[in-house]
């Protein structure tokens, strides 16, 4: 498996291959503007907090239909064979050939922090009682392709409320297996392992957010992040941890991977937001892996506000400024 010695240079993918050249140059010039503008505050940095958040909402009836969706839906083999999961090599196809070294059973996660009730539990005895639903989700990478995807999952509050989260949890932690052993990416210092992200309170009990256990009806395929990931459809995609370990309850904003490696393209939020380009890229299209149509040439189509979710979930962000908080 090829793993480039610098992740940073693996990163610096062909700006042809993120959007069209006339979009790439006018970004190069505003790249520029940018860079004799220091004063506009683009840093996501953990070390300040944004303002309290105001309730979500969200309607019985559009949970009971699963977000089904008229768009058509990625193919099993272009969702399972065309990844991002570092552990496991930096090229689209590494995971589907590497993951399978992944060992799930048995899994214990760790909950801890601020809570009344903290645990390390079997996966199996995490789940208790929490029937898996079907929810179909648009997942947009931030680096400019997007899926469509049947996931099979739990909602992610109606198990952290379990654990009794106190008034001192504001956010909350996850992190991913490193095992080098298992997982062969962990072994190169690219990503600062393990891979950890994280949510503000609300979003992680937003009822959109779901602990996915599987999708398209069957068992979480390891380089989909098996046996638990994060599917956080409003985010770009990167929000999404796979193979989760450690769930911890926390006071102030948790350093996320991506974040770490660089603050000024990615943020703590990572809203899916066409009106603010990543540095080097536009984010106003997305690339649709979905039928038959080609990876690479698939169709270009118009990114949404929150990936398409802003009813449900814009009401969390008023009076956030997301230029400043991207
Ligand atoms: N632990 C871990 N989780 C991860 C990643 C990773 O490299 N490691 N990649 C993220 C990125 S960038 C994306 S786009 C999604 C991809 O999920 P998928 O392969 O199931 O489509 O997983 C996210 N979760
Ligand atoms: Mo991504």
């Amino acid at each position: 498996m090829p793993m480039p010695a610098s992740l940073r240079d693996a990163l610096r993918i062909p700006a042809a291959e993120i959007t069209d050249e006339a979009v790439y140059r006018d970004r190069r010039r505003l790249l520029g503007l940018m860079a004799a503008a220091p004063t506009l505050a683009l840093s996501g940095c953990a070390d300040a907090e944004p303002p309290p958040p105001p309730k979500a909402s969200i309607s019985p009836a559009q949970l009971k239909s699963g977000f089904r969706t008229a768009e058509e839906l990625t193919r099993y083999e272009d969702a399972t064979t065309y990844n991002n999961f570092y552990e496991f090599g930096t090229g689209k196809a590494d995971p589907s050939q590497a993951a399978k070294t992944l060992r799930t059973r048995p899994w214990t996660v760790t909950v801890s922090g601020e809570c009344a009730k903290p645990g390390k539990l079997e996966l199996a005895d995490l789940l208790k009682g929490l029937k898996p639903e079907e929810r179909i989700y648009r997942l947009r990478c931030v680096e400019g392709w997007s899926m469509v995807i049947p996931w099979l999952g739990v909602p992610l509050g109606a198990l952290l409320k379990r654990f009794e989260p106190t008034s001192k949890a504001k956010y909350v932690a996850f992190t991913t297996l490193a095992d080098p052993k298992q997982m062969p990416g962990v072994r190169y210092a690219s990503i600062d392992w393990p891979y950890v992200e994280g949510l503000r309170i609300d979003e992680a009990m937003h009822p959109l957010t779901l602990l996915a256990t599987g999708l398209y009806g069957k068992p979480m395929p390891q380089q989909n992040g098996a046996p638990v990931r994060l599917v956080v459809p409003w985010k770009y995609g990167f929000k999404s941890i796979k193979s989760i370990v450690e769930i911890r309850f926390v006071e102030t904003m948790p350093p996320t991977a991506w974040n770490q490696l660089q603050p000024e393209e990615y943020g703590f939020f990572s809203n899916v937001n066409p009106n603010v380009d990543h540095p080097r890229w536009s984010q106003k299209t997305e690339r649709r892996i979905s039928g038959t149509a080609s990876k690479l040439f698939a169709e270009r189509i118009p990114t949404r506000m929150f990936n398409g979710y802003a009813e449900q979930v814009a009401g969390m962000y008023k009076g956030l400024d997301l230029k400043k908080w991207f």
